[in-house]
């Protein structure tokens, strides 16, 4: 967005005028942002810090026009994630190259669309390594702008993870080098990282996948496929959207969700399948149903489970998360893939949360089979040494354009030049979270797995039904979130919400390990 636009809406919002707009959900004749006055019932939100964001909030921007939802082909198979081609031809290394550049993609005959890209894929190519070995990428940024890349859920050295202080300048490069450790198989994916240009670059297209596989995987026999998820706003013109401060609020929701860039794709399971997913979507949640399946939850952010869970409800997944599922269709037929409505207490006018549809499953019974009992030995964390507590507080502040709201972590924004907090190498430590805000916010930190030990919300306790490597992890309003953590290399480590728009806007600290 244009900075000259950031001055009209806060002008207008001082000036206070009353219509909100909302954007609208996904569903077929929502297709433009629409307005939404503050004292419709539909629009209505309780609470004080809502009412607040109502009064003095109010999003003034002429209301943009998305691309209706009818205008995207839709039903298409899913397609298959290309490869980074290797170019080494030495065993254990791999070697290639990420183009970041504006890439022009036909969605549809008549409708190109500007992205950004790596290798000109939507979504960035999929990266493909075994435990141990040698990972050397170099990456051309081609942008007019500078880029890190962020190896999401690696543990790998903190001067090789695209720390905002190691940025690539437009039109340099750089080579990323690191050693995959031993026992660290799992579902990760790579975007960028830079300071104050995460959102953009993300909602541009910058992001794709990197599976680390291990060669004594249990589950090595099953067939596999791989939902990447990710989200598209489109003006009606079908170029990508700038956020409204609605996203900077909530989180940038658009009217398209994709499955390895495909809009509602056709999907077949005829047998067991292993399905790997990820949400890498800027602020949108998926609250994954899948019907006439028995699923099983296998893997977590960092890796499988010691042994499967058996999925009763369906399956919430905040951006950046990632699971392995299992799914074992019980009935031949067709049911749509859906995020069942999920409400994450956004601010402002929003309209209310609703079910949508992800893609189309045509199912075909087959018989089950049986799970290992055992699928991973998960680290026997011990008892922790130090201490840490991070509180997450929201403030509003009108000289704040992005949104008009601070998201703050102990009180302080985001500040590439302080150290928040210190860890002793190799220490195990307990960390509180304490979302003390109104809003669904997550937690991120680089460098490490977590083991969740218990969530605490309105004085009831509860531990995590199932123990799990993770380094995203969701919290609601009010909630407690007790971790333990062990960070084994030394430099500095970031944590953030991963609503990539409130990391962007400062609710985001730095970790030195010493
Ligand atoms: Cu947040």
């Amino acid at each position: 967005m244009k900075r000259r636009n950031f001055l009209i809406n806060i002008t207008a919002a001082i000036g206070g005028l009353v219509a909100t707009k909302a954007i609208a959900k996904m569903g077929d004749n929502n297709m433009h942002e629409t307005m939404c006055d503050t004292n419709s019932d539909k629009c209505q939100k309780g609470d004080d810090m809502h009412q607040h964001m109502n009064m003095g909030m109010n999003n003034n921007q002429m209301p943009q026009k998305l691309l209706p939802t009818s205008a995207l082909p839709q039903g298409m198979s899913l397609p298959t994630l290309a490869n980074l081609k290797n170019e080494s031809n030495q065993k254990g290394v791999f070697e290639a190259t990420l183009h970041l550049k504006p890439t022009k993609v036909a969605l549809t005959p008549d409708l190109t669309t500007e992205f950004w890209t790596y290798n000109g894929m939507i979504p960035g190519p999929k990266i493909e390594v075994f435990e141990e070995d040698h990972v050397k990428i170099t990456v051309k940024n081609e942008l007019n702008q500078p880029t890190t890349v962020h190896w999401h859920g690696l543990l790998i050295p903190s001067d090789q993870d695209g720390n905002p202080q190691n940025e690539i300048p437009a039109g340099g490069s750089l080579t990323y080098e690191f050693t995959i450790p031993k026992g660290t198989a799992g579902t990760y994916w790579y975007h960028p990282h830079g300071h104050n240009t995460v959102a953009e670059q993300v909602y541009r297209g910058l992001a794709g996948t990197f599976i680390v596989r291990s060669k004594h995987d249990p589950l090595a026999s099953i067939p596999e496929q791989h939902w990447f998820f990710s989200d598209l706003k489109l003006t009606d013109k079908g170029q990508i959207a700038d956020n409204s401060m609605l996203d900077w609020m909530n989180g940038r929701e658009g009217q398209f969700v994709l499955i390895n860039g495909s809009y509602r794709p056709k999907i077949k399971i005829d047998s067991a399948t292993r399905i790997r997913v990820w949400n890498s979507c800027s602020g949108r949640y998926l609250n994954l149903s899948i019907p006439n399946c028995d699923v099983y939850l296998v893997g977590t952010d960092g890796g499988l489970l010691a042994k499967p869970y058996l999925l009763t409800e369906p399956l919430l997944l905040t951006p950046a998360e990632r699971a392995e599922l299992v799914i074992m269709p019980k009935q031949t037929g067709t049911v749509y893939l859906q995020s069942i409505g999920y409400d994450r207490n956004k601010m402002g006018n929003v309209p209310p949360e609703q079910d949508i549809i992800l893609g189309e499953l045509t199912l075909t019974k087959s018989d089950p089979i049986t799970l290992p009992n055992t699928l991973n030995h998960l680290p026997n964390m011990g008892p922790a040494v130090a201490h840490k507590l991070l509180e997450y507080t929201e403030v509003m502040d009108m000289k704040e354009p992005r949104g008009g709201v601070l998201f703050l972590i102990n009180g302080k924004r985001h500040d590439m030049s302080r150290i928040d907090l210190k860890s002793k190498i190799h220490d195990i430590e307990e960390w509180t979270i304490f979302n003390n805000s109104h809003m669904d916010h997550n937690f991120h930190i680089h460098g490490a797995q977590f083991i969740v030990q218990s969530h605490q919300l309105n004085d009831k306790k509860t531990q995590p039904e199932y123990i799990a490597l993770k380094d995203t992890i969701n919290l609601r309003p009010h909630e407690k979130l007790t971790i333990k953590i062990q960070q084994n290399l030394p430099g500095l480590r970031m944590y953030h919400c991963h609503i990539i728009e409130h990391e962007t806007t400062g609710m985001m600290g730095q970790l030195m390990v010493e």
